[in-house]
């Protein structure tokens, strides 16, 4: 395929409802999409970078700068025969590993429609079938949480996440468990931790949780695995894990025992798999987290959650727990039993409503 011009899109969409973590709440998603205008048509991709550099340093605005001043130009006007040919195209610019991944993910989307293959058989998936957890932000009170997951457990879902701050965690956790003593429940504190409170975090251990996500600080390696040395409850990174250097080095240290493979935050689905490979070969499940993604990036994610070590649920869930009208057509649908049938179309196997992009968009670019 050949990327003859790249479009740029910044979208506005609120949220059905709020998501609160402990870096803040968000009411309405700002999100950067990456359209490639191919010789075989138009393929999307989604960039997961935040309103704000608060989850990691990416954030909107500079995604789009370096979008538009280094990363299309480095690909545009290129052939390619794999989607993966575009990653050294783009290594000499450092980091921005959310703004390579929408280019890169949108190219995998573009050689599956090229094959006339489906996403999944295209990145090594091995099932049809994934099974879906969510997650579940802060709320003004407990009742309002326990509703939530109430209405989340009756809709089949098979794992429920929790986030977590100082505060909002022990009291939390024990109202969770007492209503619901058998559920597979973890926790995602996204840093919200340090040293002074690895006491504190051992009072999460009676609550019997399959994780708690990301205590410590969002760059280490280090505390993670004294900490993980005290706790019998199993760490996941996710913050920390940019690369599969990074996993590699966290599985040697004893980081965590689990890792949420994030196929913006490493940079694109290349790097995504290869994060899969290491934790395969290390024996270290893994589970696809989301960034409140429309349905661009959603469906990327379920794709890539058809690979054989995704053994965990994911936080891939329902367009519409988090939208009215998605930009993806069909909505990605989750089945009575938790579970998303992934489609066997070529390519992703959903329609992305250019109309509706159209509409929505804040601001757009074309680079030729
Ligand atoms: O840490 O997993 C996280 C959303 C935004 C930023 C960081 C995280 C999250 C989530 C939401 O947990 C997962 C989802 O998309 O439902
Ligand atoms: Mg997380």
């Amino acid at each position: 395929m050949k990327i003859e011009a790249v479009t740029l899109h910044e979208i506005r969409m609120p949220l059905v409802h709020f998501f609160e973590t402990s870096f803040g709440r968000t009411y309405e998603r700002e999100i950067v999409l990456v359209c490639l205008h191919t010789d075989g048509g138009n393929a999307w991709g989604e960039c997961v970078a935040g309103e704000n550099p608060y989850y990691s340093e990416e954030w909107i605005e500079d995604a789009w700068a370096t979008l538009a001043t280094f990363l299309v130009p480095a690909v545009v006007g290129k052939s390619f025969d794999k989607a993966g040919e575009c990653v050294p195209l783009m290594a000499k610019v450092r980091g921005h590993r959310m703004a390579k991944a929408a280019i890169e993910n949108a190219l995998w989307a573009a050689e599956a429609e090229e094959k006339k293959v489906p996403l999944w058989k295209l990145l090594g998936g091995t099932r049809k079938r994934i099974e879906c957890g969510v997650s579940i932000g802060i709320q003004d009170t407990v009742e309002q949480l326990l509703e939530k997951i109430e209405t989340e457990l009756a809709a089949g879902y098979r794992r429920i996440k929790v986030k977590v701050k100082p505060k909002w965690d022990v009291q939390v956790l024990a109202c969770i468990r007492e209503r619901w003593p058998e559920i597979l429940l973890s926790c995602d504190a996204n840093s919200a931790y340090s040293l002074e409170d690895f006491g504190h975090l051992s009072d999460f251990e009676r609550f019997n949780l399959l994780m708690i996500e990301q205590p410590l600080w969002n760059d280490d390696f280090y505390f993670h695995a004294r900490l993980q040395k005290k706790l019998k409850t199993s760490i996941c990174l996710d913050e920390s894990i940019r690369n599969a250097r990074d996993a590699t080095a966290a599985l040697e240290l004893g980081a965590c025992r689990i890792i949420n493979v994030k196929v913006g935050r490493v940079g694109g689905m290349t790097q995504a798999i290869k994060v899969h490979d290491v934790c395969q070969k290390n024996n270290i499940p893994v589970w696809c987290g989301g960034m409140l993604e429309t349905g661009v990036g959603r469906v990327h994610n379920v794709h890539l959650s058809t690979l054989p070590n995704f053994k965990l649920p994911g936080d891939v869930s329902a367009s519409k727990r988090y939208w009215k009208e998605d930009i993806i057509e069909p909505a990605v649908e989750v089945t009575a039993d938790g579970m998303i049938n992934v489609p066997d179309a070529p390519g992703t196997g959903f329609r992305v409503n250019e109309r509706l992009i159209a509409k929505l968009s804040k601001r757009t670019q074309t680079i030729r």
